[in-house]
């Protein structure tokens, strides 16, 4: 009881210094406090939970993204709500709407997983009139997301100067490669980030080369990343009252996820990593951390085994972790209760250098079970297991249809596709996946709409190439 009184009484005192903040604050919040209910603070909805809109109703996104890094970020952002105008090349679009095609002339899968809830319009920014809509754009929106190669924005005229000039509140939003440096001019891919930021080299297994991950966490991980810088800037925006500028190197973003791995390097001026099979095993560490296998990244030992259907299935394996507390239920399960006394066994550090047997044993048991027996059988002991479920499986899975996190909708090019909808759930924000844009499907609405030509203006702005992809030369007559 004490210190929960004192902690109150600690809040109590950092909460006086926000209470007499700068003016432009005060005047903010006593317009909150007028229509509020006596405590300072706004009234809450008088709608329903998930019936009030979504967390970014009203933000205006000027989507400049392409490929995989900043379309992850501009999609979530849209998944919460804002309202995402996706600027394309005329013609072109989005090089991944052609790549890795599956159903002939329909945009790809690749491009329609990481483009739901936007609008596109098409601009050729390097077209005088192009340029005008631009500006009118970055008047009109709060931040401005790009991916561009280094230096592309600056070429185009977008300069954060001449952005800021014109919309002193625009936060400009950016993913590239390298942070500044020797590499900082470099070209990107999802594979050159994950080498880059320490995840290829501790990934795979020993004796093999550097491994790279399926999981895009060089892309989809940056864009995240650039998401909650985003977020973050629009809440400082909120008492400043100016925009930034925001940046997620993709090398950044792959060693913030693979920082556990620095943590060993470190560790590693102090003595073997005792919790890596290669200690138990007798073979000596380098100078830098190795590549680990299967090896669990945390304290508690753990590898992947064959289920029943192993020789025919390549997915019937499980994760299996020996975490400490539950090692006697362990025993139990694989015959072998004599090893909750056993000095060799009874205790984490006896039994470190002896993992592969202790995992080959378990893995005699786990040959008996399906990966999904082994999951329910280990469940009720506490025991943590993972099957390794493929992508099929994941496809067909009930619970992540349910959840809305597995979600299928209709593409008037291609028909129904499945994609990947909010990770993040939020009681108040309900996300609502669409579908990703045809290219150019939103440009007249946008135009008229939202910035206000005129239909004049728009035809004017139609015959002047802005909108339009080139015309193709005419071909020679022939000789
Ligand atoms: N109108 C006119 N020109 C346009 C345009 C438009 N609407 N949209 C793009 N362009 C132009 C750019 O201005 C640029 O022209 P310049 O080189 O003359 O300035 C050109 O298209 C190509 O842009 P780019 O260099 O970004 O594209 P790229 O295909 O050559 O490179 C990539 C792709 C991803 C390697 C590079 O953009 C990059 O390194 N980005 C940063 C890191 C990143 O996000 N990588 C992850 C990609 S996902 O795997």
């Amino acid at each position: 009881m004490a210190t929960r009184k004192k902690v109150q009484a600690k809040s109590k005192v950092k909460a006086r210094p926000q209470a007499s903040a700068k003016k432009v604050v005060n005047v903010r919040s006593q317009k909150f406090a007028e229509k509020a209910n006596g405590n300072g603070l706004p009234q809450p909805s008088t709608k329903p939970w998930g019936q009030a809109g979504k967390a970014l109703d009203g933000v205006k996104i000027l989507d400049f993204t392409h490929v995989q890094s900043g379309p992850t970020c501009t999609q979530l952002l849209a998944y919460m709500g804002a309202d995402c105008i996706k600027v394309e090349r005329p013609g072109v679009g989005d090089i991944t709407r052609g790549q890795l095609r599956d159903v002939k002339g329909a945009d790809s899968l690749y491009f329609t997983m990481l483009n739901g809830n936007k609008r596109s319009i098409t601009i050729d920014s390097k077209n005088p009139k192009g340029k005008d809509i631009l500006n009118r754009l970055i008047k009109h929106c709060d931040v401005l997301v790009e991916n561009f190669a280094p230096g592309a924005l600056d070429r185009m005229g977008l300069t954060w100067e001449h952005i800021h000039k014109i919309n002193p509140r625009m936060i400009v939003a950016s993913v590239k490669g390298f942070g500044p440096g020797p590499y900082e001019d470099c070209k990107v891919y999802e594979n050159v980030a994950q080498c880059a930021g320490g995840a290829a080299s501790t990934t795979g297994f020993r004796e093999g080369p550097p491994l790279v991950t399926g999981a895009q966490i060089g892309d989809s991980g940056t864009g995240l990343h650039l998401a909650f810088g985003i977020v973050s800037a629009l809440y400082q925006r909120i008492r400043t009252g100016r925009g930034q500028k925001v940046l997620c190197s993709m090398q950044d973003g792959v060693l913030n996820l693979a920082r556990v791995k620095l943590r060993d390097q470190q560790r590693l001026a102090h003595g073997p990593l005792s919790e890596y099979s290669q200690h138990g095993e007798g073979v000596p560490f380098g100078k830098a951390v190795p590549r680990a296998g299967n090896d669990s990244g945390g304290g508690q030992p753990g590898w992947i085994l064959k289920c029943k259907g192993w020789e025919t299935d390549p997915d019937a394996y499980t994760y299996f972790i020996t975490q400490a507390p539950v090692w006697g239920p362990i025993c139990d399960l694989i015959g072998k209760p004599e090893w909750k006394t056993d000095a060799d066994y009874a205790t984490p550090n006896a039994r470190l250098p002896r993992l592969k047997h202790i995992f080959n044993t378990i893995e005699a048991w786990t040959m008996t079970k399906t990966k999904f027996e082994v999951m329910d059988i280990c469940n009720q002991h506490d025991i943590p297991v993972g099957p390794i479920l493929s992508m099929k499986e994941i496809a067909e899975e009930e619970s992540l249809r349910k959840t809305g996190t597995v979600v299928e909708v209709d593409h008037p090019g291609r028909g129904k596709y499945l994609t990947v909808g909010n990770p993040v759930k939020m009681s108040d924000s309900i996300t609502d996946v669409q579908r990703s844009p045809l290219l150019g499907e939103h440009t007249e609405e946008i135009l008229t709409k939202v910035l206000g030509y005129s239909a004049k203006e728009y035809a004017e702005i139609k015959s002047s190439g802005a909108i339009t992809p080139p015309e193709k030369p005419a071909k020679a007559e022939a000789a």
